[in-house]
């Protein structure tokens, strides 16, 4: 207990310290976490700080001190500097990371620590690993979507996983009243789990509360949801003018249960801690505060902006100007191909996990893509989730923060909007905003594009939302035997790789499937077929139909060289250069949006930097001013790429 009170005593210390710093001008930006310190110290206390897990947010400066956060790093990390030891001053301050200590890289993103905590449980489950998680949040974060879908998750697998939502009354100036609707702890039951409401001053309620929700967890007895009642004491951030919306009154009536007086006051009555005793450890926690400052305020500035985006930095190497050479093996279509890479991957990488929608058990998938995974593999190794994308993206950076190494199915391109937000602010970013100590090794599989007859919402393309970040690593394979090698290096890279399946070529395509190992590089482009009259850079359905095109073109005495992209982020610039440098001649083909579609990159980028070797305007083919395929077939066949147009556009750009 007095270990308890030096840490909530050295919490407050922090606290007012950095506040002090910012009305100085000396720190930019601050949160407070003063009014927090018994719900977030004794909860630490209450977990195992040798083995366990914690997802701290912004406010929890108790947590972090009483887990073993250095309070060097942390005004480091108010000071923007170098060595932080959370992100190398690329975040705001209280955002932790300590992968030694099992502290989960967390942005900013109210709620999205919420996916990653259970997959780290999950992960610890399917380990078999005796360790708890436990996840901290406002109030606030409680409504967002990322919170229901990861209690719900932890209800359905029993999870060793404990939810603790400090509810301090406000989100922003938002009363809880306007933002939370009935009672937080009683959805707790409701999700099949125990739900707590307590008294957040109280650190000996607190300790007694998550301790018992740690044991459960611990017991294999599932996930708990504990909501403490508390206050903040200062404004929401250094930013932030509380007196528009909360009274001095009302502010003043919860300072009385001020947590760090209440304890001193128990320890004194219980005759644990004298007077002159606590003079002197709140003089020592006030001398270890300043020396901190002192010693982080003049560490060096951070002076590389451009390192750790990527976990691993591919180099495409020498341009490619030949086709490949044949591959051997049994002729299959695209979609057995990727059922049996699956099946292979999963066989040689034990650590690998696949998990979606309807992808376990005998249905194996909608398309059949994940049948007799679990069979083969049990159902630790292949499950089904909740139909929540946000989830599954989510999970798989939880569990990537393990030993594990998740491939998620999103079950349509169409649906993987509501998890934007994991792949785009958490996946991409989070070797980045970890100063390159966490990594993201999760590979995405997506079914994308048109020309199925499958209307608005079963026929997207998604390709340039996801090439556009930094971070992400985006393939689209065209046939089975790159589906196998790009599957292969995805799961072996450190990066969060999203693989784009041309579902039309499902089973359209066949060709040579390699048995054994097999690997194609990312960042590598395929060249199908050498010409020298113009370029035409495709991906996806689009090479087969630009090799059909082809003896047409032939015909008319065009010689086009096909360039199948295959990695879409990274690009293989130095093999679309020599092609260029080759034909002067460029054409562009895909079935997303021309309007800022991939193509205008590659256009962008050819005009930059080979501008001198053209001989005509660099041309796209691309789907026109709608936002999908429509359902009746006369309508997509109006829209969809198609090998007439190819030869019509080439034709063109070959006369020009
Ligand atoms: C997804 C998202 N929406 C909005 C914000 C802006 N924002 C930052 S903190 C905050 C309030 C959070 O309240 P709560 O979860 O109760 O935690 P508290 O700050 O009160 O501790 C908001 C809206 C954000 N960071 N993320």
């Amino acid at each position: 207990m007095l270990d308890m009170y030096r840490l909530m005593l050295e919490s407050r210390r922090v606290d007012d310290r950095m506040f002090a710093l910012n009305r100085q001008g000396r720190a930019p930006f601050v949160v407070g976490s003063s009014g927090h310190e018994a719900v977030q110290v004794a909860s630490a206390f209450a977990l195992d700080r040798d083995k366990d897990w914690v997802l701290p947010y912004y406010r929890d400066m108790g947590v972090a001190l009483a887990w073993g956060m250095s309070l060097k790093d942390i005004f480091m990390a108010v000071f923007a500097r170098a060595d932080d030891g959370f992100s190398g001053g690329r975040q705001l301050p209280n955002h932790w990371s300590d992968r030694d200590l099992r502290v989960f890289t967390q942005s900013s993103c109210i709620g999205t620590q919420y996916p990653h905590a259970v997959g780290i449980a999950k992960a610890l489950q399917i380990m078999g690993e005796d360790a708890v998680v436990a996840v901290f949040g406002g109030e606030g974060s409680t409504s967002e979507g990322d919170w229901h879908e990861a209690v719900n998750f932890a209800g359905i697998h029993r999870l060793p996983v404990v939810f603790i939502t400090e509810n301090n009354q406000y989100a922003i100036s938002v009363p809880s009243s306007d933002g939370v609707a009935g009672s937080i702890s009683e959805r707790g039951p409701g999700y099949g789990m125990h739900g707590r409401r307590i008294d957040g001053n109280d650190a000996l309620e607190v300790y007694r509360t998550v301790k018992d929700a740690v044991d459960r967890a611990r017991r294999g007895e599932g996930p708990s949801l504990i909501e403490a009642e508390t206050y903040r004491y200062y404004a929401h951030t250094s930013d932030d003018d509380d007196r528009l919306y909360r009274s001095r009154e009302e502010v003043e009536e919860w300072r009385r249960q001020d947590p760090v007086v209440t304890m001193k006051q128990y320890l004194i009555e219980e005759r644990l801690l004298s007077e002159a005793e606590e003079k002197r450890i709140n003089q020592e926690v006030t001398d270890v505060v300043m020396a901190a400052v002192e010693k982080s305020e003049s560490a060096p500035a951070p002076d590389d902006p451009y390192s750790h985006v990527y976990a691993r930095l591919i180099d495409p190497g020498p341009a490619a100007t030949v086709p490949e050479p044949a591959v051997q093996g049994p002729i299959i279509n695209l979609i057995t191909a990727i059922n049996r890479s699956l099946h292979d991957v999963m066989e040689t990488h034990p650590e690998t996990v696949v998990f979606g929608e309807d992808v376990a058990g005998k249905k194996g998938g909608v398309f059949k893509a994940t049948e007799g995974l679990t069979d083969r593999f049990g159902e630790g190794r292949c499950f089904n989730t909740p139909i929540s994308e946000s989830l599954i993206a989510g999970l798989a950076v939880g569990m990537g923060a393990t030993k594990l190494r998740p491939i998620a199915e999103i079950q349509f391109a169409d649906y993987i909007h509501p998890a934007f937000d994991q792949l785009v602010s958490e996946a991409a970013r989070i070797s980045y905003r970890s100063n390159g100590v966490w990594t993201c090794p999760i590979v995405v599989r997506v079914p994308f594009g048109g020309g199925i007859h499958g209307a608005l919402y079963h026929s997207q393309s998604i390709e340039a939302y996801y090439a556009h970040v930094p971070g992400l690593k985006v393939v689209v394979p065209s046939n089975p035997a790159d589906f196998k090698g790009l599957l292969t290096t995805a799961a072996e890279d450190p990066d969060p790789v999203m693989i784009l399946e041309p579902k039309k070529l499902y089973r359209l395509v066949k060709g040579p499937y390699p048995e054994g190992e097999w690997r194609v590089p990312l960042g590598k482009a395929s060249i199908r077929r050498n010409g020298d009259d113009l370029t035409i850079l495709t991906y996806g359905a689009m090479v087969h139909f630009t090799m059909e095109a082809i003896p047409a073109l032939e015909e008319l005495g065009i010689s086009a060289e096909v360039i199948d992209l295959r990695s879409l982020r990274p690009l293989d610039w130095p093999t679309i250069e020599a092609s260029v440098k080759k034909t002067s001649r460029v054409l562009i083909v895909h079935e997303d949006n021309e309007f800022v579609g991939y193509g205008a990159e590659l256009a962008a980028q050819i005009a930059d930097k080979a501008f001198e070797w053209l001989d005509a305007p660099i041309r796209r083919y691309a789907l026109g001013e709608v936002p999908a395929f429509p359902y009746a077939q006369e309508l997509e066949d109006m829209l969809y790429p198609n090998p007439e147009g190819i030869i019509r556009h080439a034709q063109e750009l070959a006369k020009y």
